[in-house]
């Protein structure tokens, strides 16, 4: 009966657990808002000023235009671009903790972080153009700091955002100035975004666009310094096995899920959990401290150190439904507010710790760089305390779970490959992108969504794929589906990948003492991390001496749903990336909005968004380009 919401065999097996409570889930609360706005749904209900709401009339009869003279379009694009500001805002204000955090480190005023991976920050200094020959790494933790910093702050608006010039192809960012759409300052270009939305400013549905692909591009540069200076904070991922799906809830253990999205309070978390594992087993939990993750905070952490993932989005209520988790803490993003009332049917303490992020029902533990171990010991009690109460007549932990090979950060690939030629380790991937043995690579990025069968496409887009011999990259929810589904396995890759794909993916395992192939899906980490992927796409491309756009290289977010995401795929496509998304977005009120995003934006940037809801016929079509741009380079 539930394989209508969800494939995932664990929330198969709790929801009958929540119906006998009486808890409402995400999905009987997407019942409840049936039949939702068709307005909404096309973008074309504007509620910008407060002479409104206005809605345009689809089928042309009734009102084409809002009170004060905005068509269909114009609504749908400034309600597009609104979402990508929120995105971009997002994931760069993700990016600012991080860089604040390690100038105080750099400061010597952050005794809780360290720098972990010296060689990171030496790279990411030269990446910079900052000189690091005879500096101490605390100067250079605090350059590299202000320096990325400055990307939210630079006034001179002919200056571009350093990461994201430095980070593409020379010809990409040379095409992002000469469009007008590379940003100088991140915070700037989601100020200019609301601004020329507000009553009576941008009208020119095109022109509200481009300034939405700038929001995308600052959402990108906000994103790339997230994940490079966490992996210089936190360590750069390697490849770990760990196991994915609700299976990873121990029963004799005091079970802390860490949720959201931003690593700096889960890595204390964890550190002090390992330190203070006594406190759990003086508490009488055999097991200790055991955590695991939800979301893209999971994902950090799992590529990282091999935490097991607890779950993605749309079952992050079922951690709580087990009746045996003492706490989850989380920090920012992605968060149900329902958690804090279905916390409050069980043991469990629902920890905030953001003062932005704050939840009815929830404890709050203040976080600040400056108080990480206390906040993190505060947490650990208490989880403790929640042991406590928990009834072991509600323990229902379902005992589903998958291995999972992880932590395939771009050093790690690259590091994987140069067992295969250490001179030249990206020789042997492209001799087997020209050979055909790899046919073109796609990245699964992007969330889950109640308007679809709860990771049903990414596992079926990824089978088809790799059957074909695409070689598969994941991040975000879309990489906790498939973990969840044990496709990161070398099993999966002998059962599913094409033959071609199965011998790559073998000799580089074999050439790693992996005694098998790589796994058919290779976790590059959180959405943040979907940079990962394209430092990978632009080497190639440097080697190749071609631009993005030329590479039979495809993203796909089958269920996207956040206004994250809607900046991610935009950002892709402006970096010349077909783009799948498996939901329909918001903006079929206005043709124009449509056919740029889907056609005309092609003739541009190279990328574009290919909607398509059935799996299969996403499979087909994404196939299709692949050989399409393979054509394009006589392959
Ligand atoms: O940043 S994939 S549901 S958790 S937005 Fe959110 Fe979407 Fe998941 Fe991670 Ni990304
Ligand atoms: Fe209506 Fe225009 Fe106000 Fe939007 S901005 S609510 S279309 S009057």
């Amino acid at each position: 009966m539930n394989l209508r919401f969800s494939i995932d065999e664990a929330v198969q097996k709790l929801l009958p657990v929540a119906e006998k409570d009486k808890i409402q889930t995400v999905w009987d609360r997407h019942k409840d808002q049936q039949p939702q706005c068709g307005f909404g749904k096309m973008g074309i209900c504007c509620r910008i000023c407060w002479k409104g709401p206005c809605r345009v009339d689809p089928f042309g009869k009734g009102a084409q235009r809002g009170i004060c003279g905005a068509d269909a379009h114009t609504i749908v694009a400034r309600n597009l671009i609104r979402g990508i500001a929120a995105g971009a805002a997002a994931h760069s204000d993700h990016g600012r903790h991080i860089a604040l955090t390690m100038r105080e480190v750099g400061k010597g005023n952050a005794p809780a972080y360290t720098i972990k991976d010296e060689e990171k920050l030496k790279r990411i200094a030269q990446r910079l153009g900052i000189d690091w020959e005879g500096k101490s790494i605390r100067e250079l933790t605090k350059e590299v700091a202000d320096t990325s910093l400055e990307d939210y702050s630079r006034q001179d608006s002919k200056v571009p955002c350093r990461w994201a010039e430095l980070t593409m192809t020379e010809e990409r960012a040379a095409k992002l100035k000469q469009w007008g759409v590379m940003p100088h300052n991140i915070d700037a270009t989601v100020a200019e975004i609301m601004s020329r939305t507000h009553v009576g400013c941008d009208a020119d549905p095109v022109n509200i666009l481009l300034g939405g692909v700038k929001g995308a591009v600052a959402d990108y540069t906000g994103m790339y310094i997230s994940t490079e200076l966490s992996d210089a904070l936190f360590g750069t991922p390697a490849p770990t096995v760990t196991e994915a799906n609700l299976g990873v809830i121990k029963e004799d253990a005091i079970n802390i899920a860490v949720h959201g999205h931003n690593p700096l309070l889960s890595e204390v978390v964890c550190d002090a959990a390992a330190m203070l594992n006594d406190l759990a087993k003086q508490a009488g939990a055999p097991g200790g401290f055991n955590i695991v993750g939800v979301c893209c905070t999971g994902n950090e952490v799992m590529v990282r150190h091999g935490v097991p993932l607890a779950t993605n989005y749309l079952s992050q209520e079922m951690p709580i439904l087990t009746g045996a988790l003492e706490a989850m803490v989380v920090d920012v993003q992605c968060i149900m507010p329902s958690l804090g009332a279905i916390a409050q049917c069980f043991h469990t303490e629902l920890i905030t710790t953001m003062s932005t992020t704050k939840i009815p029902g929830a404890t709050h533990v203040q976080f600040d760089k400056e108080n990480a171990v206390e906040s993190a010991r505060k947490i650990l009690e208490l989880a403790v305390e929640a042991y406590q109460r928990r009834d072991p007549k509600r323990v229902n932990i379902p005992q589903v779970k998958e291995k999972a090979i992880v932590g395939f950060s771009a050093e790690a690939v690259i590091g994987a490959l140069s067992q295969l030629d250490a001179h030249d380790p990206l020789q042997p991937l492209l001799d087997n992108i020209v050979n055909g043995n790899i046919q073109g690579i796609c990245l699964f990025a992007g969330c889950n969504s109640t308007n679809t069968l709860q990771d049903r496409s990414f596992v079926e887009l990824a089978k088809g794929l790799a059957a074909h011999n695409v070689l598969l990259l994941a991040t975000g929810c879309g990489a906790g589906a498939l973990a969840k589904h044990g496709l990161m396995t070398q099993e999966a890759t002998l059962a599913y990948a094409g033959d071609g794909l199965k011998a790559v993916l073998t000799a580089i395992g074999q050439a790693n003492g992996l005694n098998g192939p790589l796994p058919l899906v290779l976790h590059m980490g959180s959405c943040v991390d979907n940079t990962r992927a394209v430092s990978v796409a632009v080497a190639i491309a440097q080697k190749l001496g071609v631009d993005l756009d030329r590479l039979p290289l495809v993203a796909s977010a089958p269920e996207a749903m956040s206004e994250k995401a809607v900046a991610i795929g935009t950002w892709a496509v402006a970096l010349g990336l077909p783009t799948h998304l498996g939901t329909v977005p918001q903006v079929l009120g206005s043709q124009v909005v449509t056919e740029v995003l889907t056609e005309k934006i092609k003739d541009i940037t190279g990328g574009y968004f290919i909607v398509e809801t059935d799996p299969e016929e996403a499979a087909k079509k994404l196939f299709a380009v692949i050989q399409e741009k393979r054509a394009g380079l006589n392959l």
